[in-house]
């Protein structure tokens, strides 16, 4: 009787478990004026975030791409306001300690028009305070010059011009980036623990 209840408890604990959704992935769809897109936001083992995609639609070159306050589109990428910043700090580089939390660089387009994304991130999470989840993607006219140049714009966007392209950063089924193999790894070990436990007693 006993026994049964322990494996009862256990299972019911497993279940439980099971409904709290931790966040590893996100995506977000780009799309402008005859630019699209997709880019996914993954958890690294090492705390920072692998970031890849593919964009297509722009002249070769460099341009600006950070990911700003607001999911909302509603009034096109303009309604995503300025650059995700919940530290307070200026507009920077990538590998600056005094930048934006959203300030992800330059995206390059080759000769095709194609970006091909592939680059880690250390200050943009899927959790806490520097969360991208349910903020937007936006893609600029124009390169980002990491807030080193003398023009007025330089340390608030880096002076990357008009906005060409937005999404909107979501949740992505984890079954894309096989995560969800190990969950489910931890829920069989769990499980197969939880039986072995409750033959002990
Ligand atoms: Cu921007
Ligand atoms: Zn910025």
């Amino acid at each position: 009787m006993i026994k049964t209840l322990i494996f009862l408890a256990s299972a019911a604990v497993i279940a439980v478990a099971g409904t709290d959704e931790v966040v590893n992935g996100a995506i977000a769809l780009l799309s402008g004026t005859g630019v699209t897109g997709n880019v996914t936001f993954v958890d690294q083992a090492d705390g920072k975030v692998r970031v890849t995609g593919r964009i297509v639609g722009l002249l070769a070159g460099e341009y600006g791409f950070h990911v700003h306050q607001k999911g909302d589109i509603t009034g096109g990428c303009a309604s995503t306001l300025s650059h995700f910043n919940p530290y307070g700090k200026q507009h920077g580089h990538p590998e600056d300690e005094n930048r934006h939390v959203g300030d992800l660089g330059n995206i390059h387009f080759d000769e095709t028009g194609t970006a091909n994304i592939n680059f880690v991130d250390s200050m943009i999470k899927l959790s806490g305070p520097s969360s991208i989840i349910g903020r937007g993607l936006v893609l600029h006219e124009r390169n980002d010059d990491y807030g080193r140049s003398l023009h007025p714009d330089s340390k608030t966007t880096g002076n990357a011009g008009g906005r060409v392209a937005c999404g909107v950063i979501g949740i992505l089924d984890s079954r894309n980036n096989g995560n969800k193999a190990a969950s489910a790894f931890v829920l069989i070990a769990t499980l197969a623990f939880s039986i072995v436990f409750s033959f002990m007693l």
